[in-house]
């Protein structure tokens, strides 16, 4: 049990000497755009966040992007929206890990739902992340930038995706983590993230859940439909707004970081980053996905995973044998 104690102690040192290195308590605002080597050096290789205020205002999309000209131009336009019964995709419910239902709709149909009192219980998120942007919305795509281009210049690649975002604000991502270099840039109203540093992952509890997918019936419910084909879906099970400490007191060690983006501005969310994000109501985003190096970085990554998983085990036997004894 020493060992294991010992091994929890390095992944808090880990996790201190991060924050006494390299991060900061709230994400620093940048004045202005950085070069692609300051980017690259300051930032990616730091794998540290940061805002750009008012980055994209210029782009014709801040000015024209309402649901009058959306519908204009996509009204008849079939878009893929998730729809939920409690604005959760992707997240834990009663022992699965749920995905949206995934419904084909007009774009026209979608905008009034969101602009009309709820008929039902159903959430609805135009989220879809497969560049939904350069696919489903192509005809937006000149109202922004086709990519950040000293993101590009410093990465040496163009984004694997650009995806638009546009939904209730009932609509949250549950806290996860990517593998890629992340730009986002809010267009209209507020996102507000919640971000932890990969050097926390320790203090992130993971569960293993069987996949399932909502189904809207005929009442208006939602049923959970399994998805044995999928398997089990590793994935967080904490909310860091509400967090239960007692089922996850590992998370009490945690220090997430919060912001809120509004109209014009960007945030560099880099690799492996947990985060939670929540919104204005009809919020409007597009984000840049570059694929991360798998390099020294994300191999680190991984063995600090490794070693928390072995931590985590020992944790639950030990809290397994009390219960016993208790019991
Ligand atoms: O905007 C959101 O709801 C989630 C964004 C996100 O998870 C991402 O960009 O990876």
């Amino acid at each position: 049990m020493d060992e294991v104690i010992s091994l929890e102690e390095c992944l808090q040192t880990l996790a201190l000497e991060a924050r006494e290195l390299y991060l900061r308590d709230s994400v620093p605002v940048l004045d202005t755009e950085p070069s692609p080597l300051q980017f690259y050096k300051d930032f990616v290789s730091s794998n540290a966040p940061f805002i750009i205020r008012n980055c994209v205002s210029h782009w014709p999309a801040l000015s024209k992007w309402n649901y009058k000209y959306l519908k204009e131009k996509l009204g008849d336009q079939s878009v893929s929206v998730a729809v939920t019964p409690n604005g959760y995709a992707d997240a834990i419910h009663d022992g699965f890990f749920v995905m949206p239902e995934e419904r084909q709709m007009k774009m026209g149909d979608f905008l009034d739902t969101l602009s009309s009192e709820p008929v039902s219980k159903a959430v609805f998120y135009l989220q879809k992340q497969n560049s939904n942007l350069t696919t489903e919305l192509s005809c937006l795509v000149d109202d922004v930038d086709e990519h950040i281009s000293w993101a590009t210049e410093a990465l040496g690649k163009l984004p694997d995706a650009v995806n638009f975002w546009l939904g209730d604000k009932r609509a949250v991502t549950s806290m996860h983590k990517d593998h890629y270099e992340n730009l986002y840039c809010v267009i209209s109203g507020e996102k507000h993230f919640t971000l932890l540093p990969p050097t926390e992952t320790y203090f992130v509890p993971y569960g293993d859940f069987p996949a399932a997918v909502y189904k809207e019936n005929s009442e208006g419910d939602f049923d959970i439909i399994p998805q044995p084909d999928i398997g089990t879906v590793p994935w967080v099970t904490v909310d860091p707004l509400s967090p239960n400490l007692k089922k996850n007191p590992e998370f009490a060690q945690a220090r997430p970081i919060k912001c809120t983006l509004r109209a014009g501005d960007l945030l560099y969310l880099p690799s492996l980053w947990f985060h939670h994000v929540h919104q204005s109501h009809g919020c409007i985003a597009v984000n840049y996905w570059y694929d991360m190096e798998f390099d020294i970085k994300y191999n680190y990554f991984k063995f600090t995973e490794s070693i928390g998983d072995i931590c985590r085990y020992h944790h639950n036997e030990k809290r397994g044998r009390k219960k016993k004894e208790t019991d």
